[in-house]
């Protein structure tokens, strides 16, 4: 089948993180022919350095990239293909949304939406909406039977975290980086938006041996340089106490999966990381993307209600307890992180398990092709 994929960068990385992860799926898992128009190819190839900024039309990984500007139609890769997404409610442009009901046989649309634990998702999953002769199909993403699914990793990345597990693989990998491994260190990688919990837990790590904390070029680093008192090199190493703070150039996406997949513990935010570091089964830290509502409180709970239901205690209840206070929640209390690191075991086993758990109904992709088909 074709599939036509258009994203708008809203902001940072996630919109065109998660459509870039589809589209590569699509094609290379799937053998499927794909198109994907950006708004902001500067974004874009932050995460995927192959891409040219200002480009028009440009092919990358056999995947056909536009550049989605005022001018375009839509139409740049000629009549609307068998499948049409527009990711995250962007709206179409307005010559492909005409052609779209012209097309015979008709297409599907496919609207992708942004990914919740809430309940209230199986409900509206492949909820349907007229739209002239057509019907727009709402697609969500989620943990449970009854949704989408989840991204899963791309084929032949299954076994990354074992790939990463020896120190001469994780040498090398740092060593690509710019960055010197030490013998025996354990990695903790920080991609967070600025919060106020990070003081703690770098408090915490600096009074332990041997922890080496990895933060990409980012927002986090800023909370970073305070902590530090000088300001990190743009790549390179601090050691205070027991603890070396590296930063590390922003990776390419599946760069950055090596990272997450070779330390004990991956602060993760937004939606794609945040999957990320959960499809590998390693201990987490969401910083979930702040909504001026505060309609990311009742998200986050969801997520920890899930996440949490068959672990044991007391680990859940720091671990719940330990997101409200990342994510700066009023009234949260400061979080144990010395408990934390030293149930790391058991906090791994149970991201082992919950990899399974949210595996059990079929990816994302694959749940896609099944119902277009
Ligand atoms: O960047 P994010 O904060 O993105 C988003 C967007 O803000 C979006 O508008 C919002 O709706 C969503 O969050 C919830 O976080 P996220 O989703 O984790 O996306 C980051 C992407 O960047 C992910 O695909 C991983 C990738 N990445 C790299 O490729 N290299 C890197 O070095 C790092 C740190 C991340």
């Amino acid at each position: 089948m074709q599939w036509h994929i258009f994203c708008r960068v809203i902001d940072n990385f996630g919109d065109i993180g998660v459509c870039w992860r589809l589209a590569v799926q699509l094609q290379k898992d799937h053998g499927q022919e794909v198109s994907l128009w950006v708004d902001d190819l500067a974004a874009f190839q932050q995460i995927e350095p192959e891409v040219l900024g200002a480009t028009e039309v440009q092919t990358v990984q056999g995947i056909r990239v536009f550049h989605w500007t005022a001018q375009t139609s839509g139409l740049e890769a000629g009549s609307p293909a068998d499948v049409v997404i527009e990711a995250f409610a962007c709206e179409l442009p307005a010559p492909l949304a005409l052609a779209l009901q012209e097309r015979n046989p008709p297409p599907h649309w496919i609207n992708l939406e942004y990914l919740s634990a809430e309940p209230w998702v199986t409900d509206f999953h492949l909820g349907q909406s007229p739209v002239g002769r057509l019907t727009k199909v709402f697609f969500f993403p989620g943990f449970t039977a009854g949704t989408g699914g989840l991204l899963a990793p791309p084929a032949g990345t299954e076994s990354l975290v074992a790939e990463m597990a020896t120190a001469t693989a994780r040498a090398e990998f740092l060593n690509s980086c710019g960055i010197h491994a030490a013998e025996g260190e354990r990695y903790i990688s920080l991609f967070s938006y600025e919060t106020a919990a990070l003081n703690g837990l770098l408090d915490a790590l600096v009074q332990e041996q041997g922890w080496h904390l990895l933060v990409p070029q980012g927002r986090a680093m800023a909370g970073v340089n305070r902590w530090c008192g000088d300001d990190l090199p743009a790549v390179g190493t601090r050691t205070r106490g027991g603890l070396r703070l590296s930063s590390l150039p922003f990776l390419s996406q599946p760069e950055y999966d090596r990272l997450l997949a070779m330390c004990e513990l991956n602060a993760v935010r937004g939606e794609e990381s945040f999957i990320r570091a959960q499809m590998l089964g390693t201990p987490l830290l969401w910083h979930i993307y702040p909504q001026e509502d505060n309609a990311h409180v009742i998200k986050l709970n969801a997520w920890l209600d899930l996440l949490l239901a068959e672990c044991p205690q007391p680990l859940a209840a720091e671990l719940r307890s330990a997101h409200f206070c990342w994510n700066d929640m009023p009234e949260s209390r400061p979080a144990d992180w010395s408990y934390l690191l030293s149930e790391l075991p058991q906090w791994r086993d149970h991201l082992r398990k919950w990899q399974t758990v949210i595996r059990r109904h079929g990816d994302l992709v694959t749940n896609l092709m099944t119902y277009c088909k």
